[in-house]
């Protein structure tokens, strides 16, 4: 039997990356990334995680400041200094926590980062996945109609296998005849974050006319009930992303009929001990699963891309190259896709990247360090 890992020190950044083009939902316009960066130290080991949550609770009913707090206050000072066997282990500590979903990630993925190369082994495998590459899919946000039909055109003919058109309303039907008129063939979805309640049940209707492979999260974050109604209104399968946060979410969503399709985001779900029981359980109810993603910077990425592995992601991630988020990554790596695939990163064990120190440095806003 292999010896616990002792938690040595931990050292948490906040960073801010420029977006190469604003990102528009339904919610609101991004222009820079803004992430908290976990460092765990081991026996002279680094382990990564990288927080999903955005500086405002727009997406989720978490955010940034509450994040930084708790991470510092409680989390950090309660395994720093202690012994682990496993990550599941961490996960049981972190497990009593009413919500915080995506901060209790960031912990427990940078732990299965340590873990996985405490093994030398890389972090797919430790999870039970195996693939050379994963494919990729590309999320579009809000723009206008010209503008989307190129960035389509562009998108496809880079080989990006799913086009995923962000909408809200009034940027829906219109956005939609246009890129199917021009792409008859296109693998299109959409993302509505919320933006739809029932009583725009005959315009989500109308959208089955258009040969969607899913219509992810139209009604509100919180709410699978509603979804389970739309469902049965609807041809065009349902994909829950904001309402899947723990396995009893997915249970329910599952039983329920109300997501056909599931978004896995390892940063939304707690992390990986909790990810992989949603996985398994959508594929007991032979529902797929795709990765989704919130424009992470590469230490984030590469966790998203070793999660694709896993034989229940039958559907194209937004695991998109990272240069068409930013000029340049805080990873020595380029995490870019050919054919329509990501590569799964393998430069050492764990996430298989190497941070850019240098320039991480740069675009680091604040830097906290936890010793035991
Ligand atoms: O709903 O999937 C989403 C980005 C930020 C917040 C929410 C979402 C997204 C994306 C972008 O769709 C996915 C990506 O390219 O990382
Ligand atoms: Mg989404």
């Amino acid at each position: 039997m292999r010896p616990p890992l002792r938690i040595d020190s931990a050292e948490l950044r906040l960073v801010r990356l420029p977006l190469v083009t604003p990102f528009t939902i339904s919610t609101g316009t991004m222009h820079d990334k803004i992430f908290p960066l976990l460092t765990l130290r081991a026996d002279g080991i680094e382990g990564y995680g990288e927080g999903v949550m955005d500086p405002l609770p727009d997406y989720l009913d978490e955010a940034i400041p509450g994040a930084l707090a708790l991470l510092s206050e409680v989390l950090l000072p309660s395994v720093i200094g202690r012994n682990f066997a496993n990550p599941q282990a961490v996960q049981a500590e972190l497990k009593p926590w009413r919500g915080y979903r995506m901060t209790l990630a960031t912990l427990e993925m940078a732990f299965w980062d340590l873990w996985a190369k405490s093994l030398d082994l890389p972090l797919m495998t430790v999870l039970g996945g195996d693939a050379a590459g994963v494919e990729v899919g590309v999320s579009l946000g809000i723009a206008p109609v010209d503008v989307t039909l190129g960035r389509v055109a562009d998108h496809l003919a880079q080989g990006y296998r799913r086009i995923k058109l962000k909408v809200k309303p009034g940027h829906d039907l219109g956005l939609l005849q246009a890129v199917r008129a021009e792409f008859p063939e296109a693998h299109l979805t959409v993302d509505a974050n919320s933006c739809y309640t029932l009583a725009d049940t005959a315009l989500l209707q109308r959208m089955d006319d258009f040969a969607l492979d899913y219509i992810e999260q139209p009604l509100a974050w919180d709410d699978i009930h509603d979804h389970a109604v739309l469902q049965q209104r609807l041809r065009t399968p349902i994909c829950l992303d904001e309402s899947i946060r723990t396995p009893a979410d997915a249970r329910k969503a599952l039983q329920s009929d109300a997501s056909r399709v599931m978004n896995i985001k390892v940063g939304r779900s707690g992390g990986y001990v909790e990810s992989l029981r949603i996985h398994d359980l959508c594929a007991a109810f032979d529902v797929p699963v795709w990765c989704g993603g919130m424009l992470e910077g590469g230490i984030g990425r590469a966790h998203n891309i070793h999660l694709s592995t896993l034989p229940n992601f039958r559907k194209p991630g937004d695991v998109s190259s990272a240069s068409r988020y930013f000029h340049r990554d805080i990873i020595e790596q380029k995490l870019e896709t050919a054919a329509g695939l990501m590569p799964v990163p393998l430069a050492g064990p764990g996430i298989g990247v190497t941070l850019d120190r240098d320039f991480l440095d740069t675009m680091t806003l604040e830097t906290r360090v936890f010793r035991a």
